[in-house]
């Protein structure tokens, strides 16, 4: 990359996309160029961990270090770069199914931890890669290769599970309003902390909603008070699509937590400490007194 202000173009890979004509990944993929370009970020420190899913296959065209995990699993690997690496800044991509089906284990407990990782999903509320089957996140009664008479399950509402989880930002955006993408992109990677955005992106084969969810996004209502986690449960819990920050909180991340404890590491007294404990709990070093 040159020395000059970077260009979206300038993260783009050499490998062209595979995805089908038309498919909202397009739309995360140039909202995400972007939204590097305007960080400035630097592709060798930076790094996109992705899942399994058409979704998935993103990070292979940026030009960034990249690591496409198995179906599930970008958290716990984004998490493990993070925490081994903190000077880089990295991102976890996916699709609804490989984040909120085999990987929904993992998401609560990155929201938790607020380790500083932003995760995107690529929301089209099916099973992409293999053909269209219904999703954690599919409408009841949607009619797909697994339910010819309709989803007879009730959907995951992301953002509220998000809030729920304690994610410390929150919010969702659309593949087909680059430009409001970009910017949450950029507002969550800036985010010190766990950061979901959960991005409409219409699969044009096999769930084309397109031209429906152009018809039904709405912004979020500018008196919106993205710090009342209260607000931000109501907002998400009423359903529809509004497009902005649902919820922002800072807070210490896992990363300058474990900063603190190491700084308070150094200047304690570990012998002082152990004999406190031995004699408080009246035990021998080297196992408990036999009775
Ligand atoms: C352990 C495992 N189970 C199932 C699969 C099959 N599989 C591959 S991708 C996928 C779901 C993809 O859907 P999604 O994550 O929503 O991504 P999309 O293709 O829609 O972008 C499944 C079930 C797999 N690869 N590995
Ligand atoms: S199958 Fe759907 S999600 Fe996959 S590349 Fe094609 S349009 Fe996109």
């Amino acid at each position: 990359m040159s020395v000059e202000t970077p260009k979206p173009k300038d993260y783009k890979s050499d490998l062209k996309p595979i995805w089908c004509p038309g498919c909202g990944d397009f739309g995360v993929l140039a909202s995400l160029y972007r939204a590097f370009a305007e960080l400035e970020l630097d592709p060798a420190k930076t790094v996109i961990v992705s899942g399994i899913g058409c979704s998935s296959r993103l990070p292979g065209f940026v030009k960034t270090y990249g690591f496409h995990t198995l179906h599930g699993r970008p958290l716990p690997v984004a998490m493990g770069v993070k925490l081994a690496n903190p000077e880089l800044t990295v991102i976890a991509v996916g699709g609804d199914g490989d984040g909120f089906a085999i990987g929904i284990g993992h998401f609560p407990h990155a929201a938790r931890r607020n380790i500083d990782i932003t995760y995107l999903v690529m929301d089209n509320e099916i099973y992409g890669l293999t053909k269209g089957q219904v999703s954690p996140t599919s409408a009841v009664d949607h009619k797909a290769p697994t339910t010819p008479w309709g989803n007879l399950e009730t959907p995951i509402n992301t953002l509220a599970f998000a809030v729920a989880c304690s994610a410390s930002f929150v919010a969702r955006g659309a593949s087909f309003n680059t430009k409001a993408l970009t910017e949450l992109i950029v507002q969550g990677v800036e985010h010190p902390g766990f950061s979901f955005i959960d991005a409409l992106s219409p699969c044009v084969v096999f769930h084309n909603t397109q031209d429906e969810w152009k018809n039904l996004v709405t912004d979020v209502a500018p008196d919106h008070d993205v710090a009342d986690r209260t607000q931000a449960f109501d907002l998400a819990l009423r359903g529809g699509f509004s497009l902005g920050v649902v919820y922002r909180e800072r807070r210490p991340t896992l990363n300058e937590r474990y900063a603190q404890l190491l700084g308070a590491a150094k200047t304690s007294d570990v012998d002082a400490m152990l004999d406190a404990f031995t004699a408080r709990e009246g035990v021998a070093m080297g196992g408990p007194a036999a009775s």
